[in-house]
């Protein structure tokens, strides 16, 4: 694989509809309008925007035949991010989705399995393991696009007829990860996936994690799935499923600038930031006022946090 440094393609994956609280698809505007594209540019990044997917685009109304809540919107959403993924990949550009909720990235990874094959690596940043693969009609999709990667859904789902490549469970990583069901947990331990909770980071340390990471990974284009509820609520409260006793601050930033300095990390996706969720209800009311300066402005803790975290894994030091 080879790759261009300081090229980025990015878009935003504007969509809910992988879980129940409106707002996730609020977060990619937020972002720009925080000040996004100027931070990357200031990095030196050249910069390829192409714009949003809505999902409010893809609105399917016959809800009798969806087999888990929205399946065949997010499908066809899905299926469009994997070809702008698969688009950016193949001009050996940094792929940045911004979401949006998780479910998103069962079509960006899949754009990049596409062209980086079994090669691809995947670090996971999450409260949760996202690989349920029980399907029903109240399912979310934010904690299943695992399991559809992984292959563990069996059932072939209305609007997902793109999705033909797997993830090989042995090339995922999962980090801050400590709310998970009964389901995921027989499914790691079964299929051995090597994991850092929080435990292990208490007792390794973040240096030491991410020093086994680059290791288990070493020379392989890499993926990181961030997902800010991986952070503790102190530090990240506008996000729909809280977790108490996440990564802090300095760790996730950590983190991501040890994988921005491998010269590995070919892709991010940064998601479940719900700008309505944030602590400030001037913000919540107004996030579309004009707030230039990144975590100057009351209010808006996540997404500044977001704009942050992507600077720093696109190398900021
Ligand atoms: N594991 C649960 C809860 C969950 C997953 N992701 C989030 N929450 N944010 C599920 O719905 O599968
Ligand atoms: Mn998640
Ligand atoms: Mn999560």
């Amino acid at each position: 694989w080879k790759f261009v440094r300081n090229a980025v393609g990015l878009f935003g994956s504007a969509v809910h509809e992988g879980q129940t609280k409106i707002g996730t698809e609020l977060a990619p505007r937020a972002l720009r309008e925080g000040g996004l594209i100027s931070a990357l540019y200031n990095l030196g990044w050249e910069i390829n925007d192409m714009g949003d997917i809505q999902g409010k685009n893809y609105k399917i109304h016959n809800y009798k035949s969806q087999q888990f809540r929205n399946s065949q919107q997010i499908g066809i959403i899905n299926g469009e991010i994997n070809k702008r993924s698969f688009e950016i990949a193949k001009q050996n550009k940094f792929m940045l989705n911004i979401g949006g909720d998780h479910g998103v990235a069962s079509g960006s990874i899949h754009g990049l399995l596409q062209h980086y094959g079994d090669e691809l690596r995947v670090v996971w940043v999450d409260a949760h393991a996202d690989c349920n693969y029980e399907l029903g009609p109240n399912r979310n999709y934010h904690g299943m696009p695992l399991a559809h990667l992984f292959g563990s859904i069996n059932e072939s789902i209305k609007g997902f007829e793109w999705l033909k490549h797997r993830l090989d469970p042995k090339n995922i990583i999962y980090i801050a990860i400590r709310d998970i069901d009964p389901m995921e947990r027989e499914f790691i331990r079964d299929q051995k996936i090597v994991y850092y909770g929080m435990d292990e980071i208490i007792e390794l340390g973040i240096g030491q994690v991410m020093n086994r990471i680059l290791k288990q990974f070493e020379g392989k284009p890499i993926h990181v799935s961030f997902d800010v509820d991986s952070i503790d609520p102190e530090y990240a409260h506008g996000t729909g499923t809280l977790v108490d006793g996440g990564i802090t601050y300095r760790e996730a930033h950590y983190l991501l600038r040890k994988l921005a300095s491998s010269k590995q990390l070919v892709g991010m996706d940064l998601v479940d930031i719900n700008p309505k969720l944030e602590k400030s209800s001037e913000f919540r009311e107004e996030f579309f006022g004009d707030f230039q300066q990144i975590g100057r402005i009351q209010g808006t803790q996540t997404v500044a946090l977001g704009i942050e975290l992507i600077a720093s894994a696109l190398g900021r030091t």
